[in-house]
């Protein structure tokens, strides 16, 4: 799968090159000599040709590996080394590869292979890490069973599977379920458990385990229990059981991403499984019971049916994340989570899709595959999903599930094969449907409408803008739920799905008494950008009467919107009518207190900015910046006289407890906060500070006072109380610059790269302190471009120990194009500056390249 590219530029990797690997991999046993500096791994593996591959090449990858010796059939070979891997001439029939590596888990600043995290040992393998752990086909349909037996002091020992034996020193582990080596895990070191147990479905008892390290055996509860739930709904919902005796979660305190799903042994950054009152927010909670659900749900989804290649990411990512948020939905509010999960990926995947990073769902081509793990893939895949099972019916859509788990179980899979089991199960041609995987870009949904004798007719014209290596769409299959509403506020059509196939397409309604308000795209039935010619008055009546929550919630959010760009563009007052209509909503007690919260919260100024770009303005940050401070400020006056009743009706009281009703009263409560800090100066947030008893309104009452630069003493407190708590550290971090003011927020940012706690090699803080910079939208663009050098110069630093974090972090700039030429030459000057570093990693040369190319 390589391309003829000259010797120095990157490898491209391309879908149409696939290629079966020549040979089965029978089974798998690994020794591991734990070290610290030298480890040495043993591996035995049974190799067999495959029938019908005439004298396959032989290739195993290997990265960063000291090749001590190697052997065929138990006599010693001579490999050819390469520099991704090795060579080897072996027999025409099956035989047992052998061989001896070392590796440096210590040096392993990368955190992808085996490497050390605070003394413990651990692994990180998918995409492509288990080529830095042993010589071996390093792709997932090399799928086998393997066992384990790693030998060392630490007093825990785990890898996959179950644990067959152990004695002083030493411990065993089997895996019976053949798994591609990205599912590899290993762990070791001074760990302690939370133990618990599940019985399944069948009547089996799972042993269950959250390790961490010691002193954090009080945060683990919450976790289990949302282990266990996930455990539960899997079965009703899905009807799948777990497959083996044991169940393991670790924390991890370095960890480049969120969690792993290793077969049986989920690796989890810290950040995403521990959890406490005092040390964790709402939001904290709702994550973890969420991720806690995407890895366990990957046991079948990704595990026990994998990805061919690669390209097919979205396959186990798609669903599982179509999944997880399927089981938040089902255990919290089904409109929140939905509304949630839009916010997200107009805040994350539109831009990217719009951007110089557009990307099919399954791409074509990549250079690091690493660079692929996008909100595309994940978000946009299991939007792909929903529209799929909307298309298709709740029935259908089960039907062609349990026909995908029955025929692709202990395979590795492509879209084409999951597609197909939706078509044989319905009788429906997905050929067009398809499209939604192959084309990158969001489709921008124009709607026009008329209405002649009783008549509606709604006309839609789809057209999705160029992407990189795209410059043409055809149109696809978008599912639109439409309801209609009556003037006086009644629904005269109850949610009707339409099926758009054409690039332009009229749908009509008969039998109307009168011209009726439309009600598109309920519940975001597509993900597209939708454009309609409206009235302020109108979303006013759909905020008010629209039976379908999410389109209530966009309709508060168009307004908003407009109201915005009023107010940068003509330097027009806050909407009078929006004010007031978000005010009757805040004081309207039947409303669900987190969908209040909801309508409550802003558009991101980021959000304003691509709006205004989009409508032909170069977005200017500080003008953005200044409109959300007058508006906020002139609600917060209008509010005045009710703020502290709306304030104290929404505290919760009691002992605290991270349930969906507490927590969106909360949510409420610290918007309110923050509107009445405004107006007191800070002195019932400073109260709520003494008070809380919880991470939520503590973190809730030191943003508002920092916000309102009144934060200093609190401040300390916070740092003298949390100073020896690494994930509340975080937060500190993040708070100081996402509080400063836009010409102080990069200053800010830079002292705090120099604090004693800031450290390169923990992912979670770096992210802490740039990702809060880069969500800075004011400060980030300030016109001094400070901050635009401040984080190239840390994105070149950090490429040097952890290339994957780096990469990642670089997305920061892909909405460079939005804003003025200033603004662009600046950040031309940074991406060029990264992209001239000797040395840079193909991480990282990726993505500022397809950056800059833009
Ligand atoms: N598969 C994991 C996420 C993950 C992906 C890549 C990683 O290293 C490159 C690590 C974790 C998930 O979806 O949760
Ligand atoms: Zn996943």
């Amino acid at each position: 799968m390589k391309d003829a590219a000259p010797e120095t530029a990157p490898e491209t990797f391309y879908l149409k090159d696939y290629t079966p690997f020549g040979f089965e991999v029978q089974s798998v046993e690994l020794t591991f000599r734990l070290a610290p500096k030298a480890t040495r791994v043993l591996s035995r593996i049974h190799f067999a040709p495959k029938p019908g591959a005439a004298n396959p090449e032989f290739f195993l990858h290997g990265e960063q590996l000291t090749l001590i010796s190697a052997a065929v059939d138990g006599a010693p070979v001579t490999p050819t080394l390469t520099e991704g891997g090795l060579t080897c001439d072996v027999p025409d029939r099956p035989f047992v590869w052998e061989a001896e590596v070392e590796i440096d888990p210590q040096g392993n600043t990368a955190l992808e292979g085996l490497y050390m995290s605070n003394g413990m040992y651990c692994t990180q393998c998918e995409a492509e890490g288990f080529r830095k752990i042993t010589y071996y086909p390093d792709r997932p349909d090399v799928m086998s069973t393997f066992r384990v037996r790693i030998e060392g002091d630490e007093p825990v020992k785990l890898s996959n599977g179950n644990p067959t034996a152990s004695g002083a020193g030493w411990a065993e582990w089997h895996d019976p379920w053949p798994k591609p080596a990205y599912l590899f895990a290993l762990v070791a070191g001074d760990l302690v458990n939370h133990p618990d147990s599940f019985t399944t479905m069948s009547g089996k008892e799972v042993e269950l385990n959250i390790w961490v390290r010691p002193g954090d055996e009080g945060k683990c509860a919450f976790g289990m229990e949302a282990l266990k739930k996930s455990m539960k709904w899997d079965e009703d919902v899905y009807g799948r059981e777990y497959d083996l005796d044991i169940f393991n979660i670790v924390a991890v305190d370095d960890f480049n991403m969120g969690a792993m799903e290793n077969k049986g042994l989920n690796i989890f950054n810290s950040s995403c499984v521990l959890a406490s009152p005092e040390t964790s927010t709402d939001a904290n909670f709702e994550r973890i019971e969420a991720i806690i659900a995407h890895e366990y749900f990957h046991n079948w989804t990704g595990n026990r049916i994998t990805c061919r290649d690669w390209f097919q990411l979205c396959l186990k990512e798609g669903l599982t994340v179509f999944r997880d948020a399927q089981f938040t939905a089902d255990m919290r509010s089904a409109p929140v989570k939905r509304i949630s999960d839009v916010i997200d990926l107009r805040a994350r995947q539109f831009p990217e899709d719009g951007g110089p990073l557009a990307h099919p769902v399954r791409p074509e081509q990549f250079q690091e595959i690493n660079n692929f793990y996008t909100a595309t893939i994940y978000e946009k895949g299991a939007e792909v999903i929903g529209m799929l099972k909307r298309l298709v019916g709740d029935e259908d859509y089960a039907k062609a599930v349990t026909l995908y788990f029955d025929r692709h179980d202990g395979q590795a899979c492509t879209i084409e094969d999951w597609l197909k089991v939706f078509e044989d199960a319905t009788g429906r041609d997905l050929s067009q449907f398809k499209r939604w995987y192959s084309q990158a870009g969001t489709p921008h949904l124009k709607v026009s409408e008329d209405y002649t004798d009783g008549t509606y007719t709604l006309t839609f014209e789809q057209s999705t803008p160029p992407t990189p290596g795209q410059p043409d769409k055809d149109p696809r299959v978008i599912p639109i739920a439409v309801g209609l509403l009556g003037p006086n506020g009644d629904e005269v059509c109850a949610t009707r799905v339409l099926e758009m196939t054409e690039a332009k397409q009229s749908f009509t309604f008969d039998g109307l008494a009168a011209k009726p308000v439309p009600s598109v795209l309920r519940e975001f039935s597509a993900p597209v950008i939708l454009e309609r010619d409206t009235s302020n008055a109108e979303r006013a009546f759909l905020l008010a009467h629209d039976t379908d929550p999410f389109n209530r919630w966009e309709a508060g959010n168009a307004l908003a919107r407009e109201a915005r760009v009023a107010m940068v563009l003509e330097g027009a007052a806050p909407d009078a009518d929006y004010l007031d209509a978000l005010q009757k909503l805040l004081r309207d007690d039947s409303q669900d207190p987190a969908f209040r919260a909801l309508v409550l919260s802003p558009p991101s100024q980021s959000d304003i900015a691509q709006t205004l770009f989009e409508r032909g303005h170069a977005p200017d940050p500080q003008k953005i910046f200044d409109a959300a401070e007058t508006f906020a400020q002139t609600l917060a006056q209008q509010l005045a006289d009710s703020l502290p009743r709306l304030y104290a009706d929404t505290t919760v009281s009691g002992a605290y407890s991270p349930d969906a009703i507490s927590c969106g009263k909360r949510d409420l409560n610290g918007r309110i906060l923050s509107l009445l800090t405004r107006l007191d100066g800070g002195q019932q947030a400073a109260r709520q500070y003494e008070d809380a008893d919880n991470m939520t309104q503590q973190y809730a009452a030191l943003a508002c006072l920092l916000k309102a630069e009144k934060g200093d003493a609190q401040s300390q407190a916070f740092f003298d109380q949390w100073k020896g708590d690494r994930l509340v550290m975080d937060k500190w971090f993040a708070l100081q610059i996402a509080s400063a003011a836009p010409e102080t927020a990069a200053s800010v940012a830079r002292d705090l790269t120099q604090h004693d706690l800031f450290t390169l090699k923990n992912p979670n803080r770096f992210r802490a302190v740039m990702g809060a910079l880069a969500g800075h939208h004011a400060g980030f663009h300030h016109a001094s471009g400070a901050g635009y050098r401040l984080l190239a110069e840390n994105l070149i630093a950090l490429d040097k120990l952890n290339p994957q974090t780096t990469a990642r972090m670089c997305a920061a700039f892909q909405t460079w194009k939005r804003y003025d030429a200033d603004r662009q030459a600046l950040i031309r000057t940074e991406l060029e500056r990264i992209a001239g570093t000797e040395g840079l990693s193909r991480d990282t040369t990726e993505m500022v390249t397809r950056i800059l190319d833009a």
